[in-house]
């Protein structure tokens, strides 16, 4: 049989070939780059933003949202590298706020963190960030106050390039992924507090047990329900929070508002992912067109062809696709644990769908995915293997690790999984890759160097 690349082996290869940036063999005129169906965009110098509430109806229900601009997602942001931006934002909400660009490397008064040296945004108050732009690239930003990111305040960055990047496209689309849910997130956030399985509805029965031991044996099988009852955890713990209250999104529409990219045939157009959830890992795919991965979380990579690719919470990739019909095609992006999914089109007109695949099964986690294999479940952030993705997403799908402390000390073991609410907690999140060579995170890096709290107590 074929076998065609696995997200393993694009992971190796990721990890093996590192940074290319600053090869740059064409000019793209981004700034003359087309795309409809991303009219909320703001460039130049300076911007002002306020951040207040919005009623929304994403489920049939109505609700409020906190939002950037009125938005939701909040505005496109496009910077040019080596430029100085100015931005303004307001506070129009009854609570402290703040704005955190994730990703980008800033003096610390200008990171959004509230903490040392930045107090957050008081209400009916400004802060002007003002800073110089030395990168670029698909970045994005967030409040970092509360759990004002998981209702709405987030928004893409989008730097271009001083330098030629190395490679070329037509069109320039941002997809933005996340994650709604109607429900108040304290309360989900409280659910999670006393049973932290409440939204994982796919517990394993006795009739697998069986399964299992006639598959490994008793003593085998025994063993491995012993340990996942001492790690208070199941196999099939993919993700704390699931479809079962989370609605996903794709640049803020729901999948039957299904989002649309237009093309002509023959055009390269660049997708800029993003995974902008609070606590979602998506698996993402294009049926009938192979993806090539050009840069990670700003970053320039060699250029990887794949078929899917899984991004963490917080990542973003940079992928470019070329359809050579007027088919349309459908951007798939399933959540981990395929409770649902966000959904997408790229078509040439409005209007056109393609098929929408069903979830893919359900994985379980093996003990060999959260690292027991090594002998210690701390083990797979330091194996330097590069590995995420694959199995370094299982670790870090937003499991426990945002409780904080567990009597048993067991917290040091989950802390690479403190991404899981993200914009709570702002762990490092140093298995997710090699820190050295993708030079991605600095913003959490200057945290701990800081000192500053990496999660917050509920
Ligand atoms: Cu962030």
């Amino acid at each position: 049989m074929q076998s065609k690349t696995t997200r393993r082996t694009f992971v190796k290869g990721l990890a093996a070939t590192g940074i290319i940036g600053g090869l740059g063999l064409w000019r793209t005129p981004v700034w003359a780059v087309n795309s409809p169906g991303q009219p909320n965009v703001l460039t130049g110098n300076e911007f002002d933003l306020f951040i207040g509430e919005t009623p929304v109806n994403i489920t049939g229900a109505a609700r409020t949202a906190m939002t950037i601009n009125g938005s939701l997602p909040g505005p496109i942001l496009r910077w040019r590298e080596g430029d100085t931006v100015t931005l303004r934002v307001r506070n129009r909400l009854k609570e402290d706020t703040s704005i955190h660009w994730h990703g980008i490397i800033l003096p610390a008064n200008m990171d959004g963190v509230p903490g040392l040296s930045f107090h957050g945004i008081a209400p009916d108050g400004m802060y002007e960030y003002k800073f110089k732009v030395n990168q670029n690239g698909t970045y994005w930003y967030h409040s970092h106050s509360g759990l004002q990111e998981q209702v709405g305040v987030y928004g893409a960055l989008v730097i271009d390039a001083k330098e030629p990047e190395p490679f070329s496209y037509d069109r320039d689309y941002v997809v933005l992924l996340s994650d709604w849910t109607d429900e108040n997130p304290t309360r989900v956030l409280a659910k999670l507090k006393k049973q932290s399985d409440y939204y994982n509805q796919h517990k394993r029965t006795v009739g697998d047990f069986i399964d299992d031991v006639s598959e490994m044996g008793w003593s085998a099988a025994v063993a491995d329900r012993k340990m996942w009852a001492e790690m208070k955890m199941s196999p099939t713990d993919l993700a704390d929070v699931s479809g079962y209250t989370y609605t996903y999104l794709m640049n803020g529409q729901a999948p039957d508002g299904n989002w649309t990219g237009i093309f002509k045939p023959g055009e390269k157009i660049r997708l800029r992912f993003i995974n902008a959830s609070a606590m979602t890992y998506f698996d993402v795919r294009i049926p009938g067109l192979k993806m090539t991965v050009v840069a990670a979380d700003g970053q320039h990579v060699k250029p990887v062809s794949v078929d899917e690719f899984r991004v963490a919470v917080a990542e973003t990739y940079d992928v470019i696709v070329e359809p050579d019909s007027e088919q349309a095609y459908t951007v798939f992006a399933q959540s981990m644990d395929r409770t649902g999914y966000a959904r997408g089109t790229l078509a040439v007109q409005e209007g056109l769908s393609a098929p929408v695949p069903s979830p893919d099964p359900r994985p379980l986690i093996a003990m060999g995915d959260m690292g027991m294999d090594h002998g210690s479940m701390g083990g797979h952030g330091r194996d330097g293997s590069g590995q995420y993705g694959g199995n370094g997403s299982w670790q870090h799908a937003g499991w426990h690790g945002w409780y904080g402390s567990q009597p048993d000390g067991r917290n040091g073991s989950f802390k690479h999984g403190w991404h899981g609410w993200h914009g709570w907690q702002h762990a490092g999140t140093p298995g997710l890759r090699d820190q050295q060579s993708f030079g991605r995170h600095a913003d959490h890096d200057a945290d701990a160097q800081a000192g500053r709290p990496r999660y917050r107590p509920a």
